[in-house]
């Protein structure tokens, strides 16, 4: 019995995982729902000014990851085992559980992330992603494009009996080589073309 409460209470206060160092560093993995600070029109644009996720979707229980950024624009929700939301056998990879993610995509929103690369280079980098019908994102380093409309190939799978998991088959894209110079520097996320798309992270390799 007590093990059962002790399992129960954990379950609740479980937090992510992954909560990245700030700045985020390269190489390494940029966590989508960590941009910056600063707002709509500074850290971010967003088609609507509530986030669909932290408190709407994932109602206000008090957790770490139903109230994550709740009062801005961004909208954000995290991996679900329940109901095998996105730990199913149609994934392509699967995500950890209980990550954060950008949800709810639309074109013309983007994200901010003031990043400290630790070594001058040029990077592979890669998006782990869901797409139910495709799309595409570009990435921006210092406000110059250094990615363009990179196509994201659908995640959908006919094979899938559940239709709203559809949003929710986990991918990894390689968008393209980037070089960085050593220090700070600020990268955008683009959502270009489609939209419907889900983000978790961007990675950054040598
Ligand atoms: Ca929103
Ligand atoms: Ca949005």
């Amino acid at each position: 019995m007590k093990f059962l409460i002790f399992a129960i209470t954990a379950a609740f206060l479980a937090e992510p995982q992954q909560i990245p160092s700030n700045p985020q560093e390269i190489p390494g993995k940029v966590y989508t729902a960590y941009y910056d600070q600063g707002g709509e029109g500074v850290a971010y644009h967003d088609t609507t000014p509530n986030n669909h996720g932290s408190g709407e979707l994932n109602p206000l229980d008090g957790s770490y990851l139903h109230s994550f950024r709740v009062d801005e624009g961004v909208d954000t929700s995290y991996t679900k085992s329940a109901s095998e939301t996105d730990n199913s056998e149609f994934n392509f990879v699967t995500p950890p559980m209980e990550l954060l993610y950008v949800g709810w995509t639309e074109p013309g929103e983007w994200t901010r992330y003031t990043v400290q690369v630790k070594k001058s280079g040029t990077y592979n980098v890669s998006l782990l992603y869901t797409s139910n019908r495709g799309g595409k994102v570009s990435l921006d380093v210092n406000d110059q494009p250094v990615l363009s409309n990179v196509a994201i190939e659908s995640t959908y799978r006919a094979e899938d009996p559940v239709d709203w998991r559809q949003w929710h088959h986990w991918n990894v894209a390689e968008l393209g080589r980037v070089k960085l110079k050593k220090g700070t520097q600020i990268l955008t996320l683009r959502t270009s073309e489609t939209g419907q798309m889900n983000y978790a992270w961007l990675e950054f390799e040598l």
